[in-house]
């Protein structure tokens, strides 16, 4: 067994069975090494956003980390940027990154990079592996901070991977979640019952069902409002869920909700803050005066601290009527599209168990408020703001849950940064339905110039957030990659195609020419 081989079998054995890659030279030997190990199954991704993007939605959806499998400093470096909204959604993935044979590495070869550099401004985790004996172990480190909801980078010389290595154990990793803190819990059960107007903030895992019910425990027997972030990374939703308010993109209302409450309980996330910093307006959202405080640490499970906050106070296990959605849903509109109608088309036919990934910016403001007494989904937000997740995301999470439905809401500039995504998901027949929301524009980009008070808009800069001339042909585009594609601009035509597409194996692309 070489060191390929050996990482190979150390990621089979922790129960990783995926991998999103672009290789090159300094890689082969573990390309090699899903033949002659095999057990983690290769997806080819044309360009490295791809793979971090997809490895996101895999870990979005099932809590455990993809691989992905990436050349040096710029193949890595590529992948920076959807790596940044898996930082940000908390999503365990683990990289694989090749580095030059240990005697090359000092010449400042073409392609040398500062890897490590690189790697940290984004990993929770990272190394460079010194000795292939301890590769398995090194493999079993990164696996197991990843599984904390965070990035893991292992860097691995070529030569490492070449070579033999006899008598070494295969590491298992073993990993648990430290225990919850007892004293914060504590503090949060006495903001709550001191307090009349008290809100929970929550993000991460305390969005997934567990967490969800505990936090629908305690609105239960105290009311509090529930709230999570702009853009939290996953969130169960639908009948049978508690509604959870968003707090607003744009700080005025943020602030205006926030103000609301006499106390904040935190819970799988941070202070909230607004997105960018505008002059004369606080960046952040909650008053000094506002009683606040978190119940949990990077390191602990936030699902365990929601559920002893909830026996803390005494909450039963029995769930009010008032507190969990029931179904409602609007009916399909008519006329030509807009944002507007096309969420209500959307949130009008989608299907139960659908996994929504959201990248529909601007176009989809009005989706989450439609979507509250809609059949039980998932929905998934770009949850670091770096454009061009959808299309990859959506990847990943198709690959995660072949047997559900993934509907892409993609905004048509932010489609543009990793359209070849649709290549792999036509080579993978992954049930994707693309709806591209085609305003022809960087829309939110118009609203934040209009929001400081550039208007008119002079006309350079109309012609940077322009994005019609020359005209993109999405069909074209897909059906180049192998996706079949229509374009539609009524609300009666999108609902025909989605149904369509819904009912068809493989992948679609729906362009929704909006008004
Ligand atoms: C990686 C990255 N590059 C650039 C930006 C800046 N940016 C934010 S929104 C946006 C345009 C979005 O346009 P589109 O996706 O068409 O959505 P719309 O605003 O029209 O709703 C840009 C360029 C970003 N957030 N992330």
């Amino acid at each position: 067994m070489n060191g390929a081989e050996l990482i190979m079998r150390t990621a089979r054995k922790a129960g990783i069975d995926t991998c999103f890659t672009n290789f090159g030279t300094t890689e082969m030997p573990l390309a090699v090494a899903f033949d002659t190990e095999p057990g983690v199954k290769p997806i080819l991704g044309l360009f490295e956003g791809v793979c971090t993007g997809a490895a996101d939605g895999y870990g979005r959806m099932t809590d455990r980390p993809a691989m992905t499998l990436l050349h040096l400093g710029p193949g890595f470096a590529n992948g920076v940027a959807y790596l940044h909204n898996a930082k940000r959604a908390k999503t365990p993935l683990l990289n694989l990154v090749g580095e030059h044979t240990t005697h090359h590495v000092h010449l400042d070869a073409p392609l040398s990079m500062n890897i490590e550099a690189l790697a940290g401004t984004i990993s929770g985790w990272y190394k460079t592996n010194q000795s292939p004996i301890e590769l398995s172990q090194d493999f079993a480190d990164a696996f197991v901070a990843s599984l904390y909801g965070q990035i893991s980078t292992l860097i691995i010389p070529n030569d490492y991977q070449q070579m033999k290595i006899t008598d070494v154990e295969v590491a298992v990793p073993r990993f648990g979640f430290d225990p919850v803190d007892g004293d914060s819990i504590e503090g949060a059960a006495r903001l709550i019952r001191e307090n009349h107007n008290v809100a929970l903030l929550i993000g991460g895992r305390a969005l997934r069902s567990r967490g969800l019910k505990a936090a629908a425990r305690i609105k239960s027997l105290k009311g509090c409002d529930l709230l999570t972030d702009y853009l939290p990374g996953y969130m169960e939703r639908g009948v049978g869920f508690p509604e959870i308010t968003r707090i607003p993109y744009f700080p005025e209302p943020a602030m205006e909700l926030l103000s609301g409450y006499d106390a904040v309980v935190i819970c799988g996330t941070k202070e909230p803050v607004g997105f960018f910093g505008y002059k004369g307006i606080s960046g952040k959202l909650l008053s000094e005066n506002q009683p606040r405080v978190l119940i949990n640490s990077n390191k602990q499970n936030p699902i365990e601290a929601l559920a002893c906050l909830a026996e803390t106070l005494g909450c039963s296990e029995d769930i009010s009527p008032g507190v969990t959605a029931k179904r409602c849903y609007p009916a399909v509109p008519q006329g030509e599209l807009t944002a507007e109608k096309a969420c209500q088309t959307l949130a009008a036919i989608q299907p139960e168990g659908a996994i929504i990934v959201d990248e529909g910016v601007s176009s989809a403001f009005p989706y989450y408020s439609l979507s509250h007494g809609l059949l039980p989904h998932t929905m998934i937000t770009i949850a670091g703001g770096s454009i061009g997740h959808g299309m990859p995301c959506s990847i990943g999470a198709a690959m995660a849950s072949p047997d559900r439905p993934v509907i892409n809401l993609e905004a048509d500039g932010s489609a543009m940064y990793t359209v070849q995504a649709l290549w792999t998901q036509a080579k993978q027949g992954l049930n994707i339905t693309t709806l591209i929301c085609a305003n022809r524009r960087y829309n939110i980009l118009k609203l934040e110039l209009e929001r400081a008070g550039i208007t008119p808009v002079g006309p350079t800069v109309s012609s940077l957030i322009d994005i019609e001339n020359p005209h993109i042909e999405w069909t074209k585009m897909a059906e180049a990659m192998g996706v079949a594609a229509v374009s539609v601009n009524t609300a009666a035509q999108l609902a025909h195609e989605i149904q369509g597409a819904l009912s068809e194996a493989g992948p679609h692309l729906i362009e929704m020419v909006l008004r």
